[in-house]
């Protein structure tokens, strides 16, 4: 409705909210490698990724399994400091797991 305060009613505050897009998000994957113990990744995505520890099992699997596998999803600044944290941890414990992320979608 436009008024003496508003005379478009409200039609500019609309274009902009239609162009506004959520914020990227990004996977935060692990990648399999063959000299990290399995116990130590699911004790990783646990601590990092506030998993169960049945959670943090399939995810281990399915890494050891087919390559690759997705943590979570998070905005970009969450997503690269759980890589670095994870990362640090891994290096910390001499074992090579690599943790890396890419853009959701
Ligand atoms: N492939 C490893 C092993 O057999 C286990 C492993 C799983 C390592 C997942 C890394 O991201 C990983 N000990």
């Amino acid at each position: 409705m436009a008024t003496k305060f508003d005379p478009d009613g409200g039609a500019q505050l609309q274009e902009r909210k239609e162009k506004l897009k959520p914020p990227p998000m990004y996977k935060v994957l692990l990648l399999n490698d063959d000299y990290t113990p399995m116990e130590f990744v699911v004790s990783t995505i646990q601590k990092f990724f506030n998993k169960s520890r049945e959670q943090a099992t399939q995810v281990m699997l399915k890494v050891h399994r087919q390559g690759v596998g997705v943590c979570g999803v998070y905005p970009k600044d969450v997503a690269t400091t759980k890589v670095d944290l994870v990362t640090e941890h891994a290096r910390a414990h001499q074992h090579p797991l690599q943790c890396t992320m890419e853009e959701d979608g």
